[in-house]
């Protein structure tokens, strides 16, 4: 991977079997433009193409993961400018198709679409000095990259409703107890040191596993529980023919793997 191609991400590899995508437009603080989002849809396909790779990390800078949809990009838009072009479609579309681990770890502004993108990565880790949140309604629109479904999902509808029709931010330790965050950090370095080290544990693990059991919690979001369940033994299943799982369940008949971390 590299990053010579691009102008508004860096890509590099920090340890083996990880990829780590840095968002980088400092002076619009990360904001998401449609040519940031054609160059972060295309090296993530990259990562999830790769053989080396086994999980991906995406981070900002300290100060912003991403303050947001380019707003300089959308302010002369018309209702038929944006429906003629699908306006942010392709923004999500690639993210759920990729089928390797993405760990967001959000340090600083994450706000409307930054927040939104966050929230598209299978953990979210997060520093306290970070902030969240869904302002569209102060610029008269509503999140439009999933925000109102993703994050109510999360924190439930009083709490999605609260915060999306106000615009207020929410910091980074909410966003932990919240749910939103698997994890909150003392310091923005912390954060992505975390999110690598997570990532290469995963990287370490049987690839087949991991895909598949990212593909089953990701189920859990949109099947009802009887079928979720039912696919999730389907595909539970399916592992038997691996070797990962021949070789993983001898291993651990051998080695006290549970002590092992
Ligand atoms: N778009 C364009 N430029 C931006 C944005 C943005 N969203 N945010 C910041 N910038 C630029 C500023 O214009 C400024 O540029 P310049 O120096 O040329 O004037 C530079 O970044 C630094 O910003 P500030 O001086 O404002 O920095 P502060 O530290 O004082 O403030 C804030 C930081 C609080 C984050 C502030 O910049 C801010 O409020 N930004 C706008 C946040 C916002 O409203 N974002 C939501 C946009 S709507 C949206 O995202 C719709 C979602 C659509 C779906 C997206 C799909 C993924």
């Amino acid at each position: 991977a590299t990053s010579a191609r691009y102008e508004n991400i860096l890509v590099d590899s920090p340890k083996p079997g990880v990829g780590l995508i840095t968002l980088n437009r400092p002076r619009a603080l990360n904001a998401l433009s449609s040519a940031l989002f054609a160059e972060l849809n295309n090296a993530l396909t990259e990562f999830d193409h790769d053989s080396t790779t086994g999980a991906i990390v995406l981070t900002g800078s300290e100060k912003a993961f991403a303050a947001g949809a380019d707003i300089k990009e959308m302010k002369d838009l018309t209702f038929s400018d944006v429906t003629n072009i699908n306006f942010i479609a392709s923004w999500s579309s690639t993210i759920p198709h990729i089928r390797k681990p993405i760990i967001a770890a959000v340090n600083g502004h994450a706000h409307g679409g930054g927040c939104e993108l966050a929230l598209m990565a299978d953990i979210l880790y997060c520093s306290s000095s970070a902030s969240f949140s869904q302002p569209e309604i102060k610029l008269g629109i509503i999140p439009g990259a999933g925000g109102s479904q993703r994050l109510t999902n999360i924190v439930g509808k009083s709490r999605a409703m609260d915060l999306i029709l106000t615009g207020r931010s929410f910091s980074g330790v909410e966003a932990e107890r919240w749910g939103v965050a698997a994890r909150c950090f003392e310091s923005a370095e912390e954060c992505v040191n975390g999110a690598v080290d997570t990532a290469g544990k995963m990287a370490g693990m049987s690839r087949v596993a991991v895909r598949a059991a990212k593909e089953v919690v990701n189920k859990s979001q949109d099947l009802g529980l009887r079928e979720g369940v039912e696919y999730e033994r389907k595909t539970f299943h399916g592992l038997f023919g691996s070797k990962d799982q021949k070789i993983g369940t001898l291993l651990a008949l051998t080695w006290p793997y549970t002590q092992a971390d």
